[in-house]
């Protein structure tokens, strides 16, 4: 297989899915290197069934393997909320921005132990015969009460790890591929890799 299409439009996304698939010998695209992708409604209840949407919407569309991943975060003190709808948190148009400044705001005045949260990563991968399968990550932290740093992307800035007393806004990329949701379903999804190209001879 010398291309994979991630699908996705979301350039934090790519920019760690590609570090993670440097060591191997494969192109990577994403639906930002495409001109028209089709749009993919994302009213699946679970991060499985978004990213699976989104794996065999491109996978139809291109008639290449594809991967789809779907994450968010889910505060414990809210319910698990923003879940499923992370992306657009604050308003239908939201920015990681506004959706920082909502999380802070619904999170005043809560104590620092209740400020337990984890990111979830579903990826799924799919080719032009359908779905292959789908598989998971999570990483735990706690919401910080302001800003930390600027590195990542979305709710990073607000993660704190407590291992390293540090938010991801604060962490290097290195390390954030050692310990997030998303490199943990990504180790997943590499057996499943290994496996397609064996069956497939790709
Ligand atoms: P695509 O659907 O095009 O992939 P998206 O940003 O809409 O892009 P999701 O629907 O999966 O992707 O929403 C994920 C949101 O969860 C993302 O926009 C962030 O706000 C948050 N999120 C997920 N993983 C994150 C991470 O590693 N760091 C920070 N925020 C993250």
């Amino acid at each position: 297989m010398k291309e994979l299409l991630i699908a996705t439009k979301n350039k934090g996304k790519v920019r760690e899915l590609a570090d993670l698939l440097k060591p191997f010998d494969i192109k990577v695209l994403s639906l930002l290197d495409l001109s028209s992708p089709p749009d993919i409604v994302e009213d699946g209840e679970t991060f499985r069934v978004n990213a699976a949407k989104k794996a065999v919407a491109i996978s139809i569309y291109t008639g290449k393997p594809v991967l789809g991943e779907d994450s968010g975060l889910e505060v414990d003190a809210l319910g698990g909320k923003p879940g499923v709808y992370s992306a657009r948190y604050s308003d239908p148009g939201a920015t990681d921005e506004r959706n920082n400044d909502k999380l802070i705001q619904e999170l005043s005045g809560v104590a620092w132990e209740k400020r337990t949260a984890r990111y979830r990563s579903a990826i799924a991968f799919a080719d032009d015969d359908g779905l292959i399968d789908v598989v998971e990550g999570s990483c735990e932290g706690i919401i910080t009460a302001e800003r930390r740093g600027t590195n990542g992307f979305g709710y990073d800035p607000l993660f704190y790890i407590p291992q390293y007393q540090k938010t991801f806004g604060e962490l290097p990329l290195e390390i954030k591929q050692t310990l997030s949701h998303r490199a943990e379903a990504f180790r997943k999804f590499l057996k499943l890799l290994e496996k397609y190209l064996v069956v497939t001879g790709r």
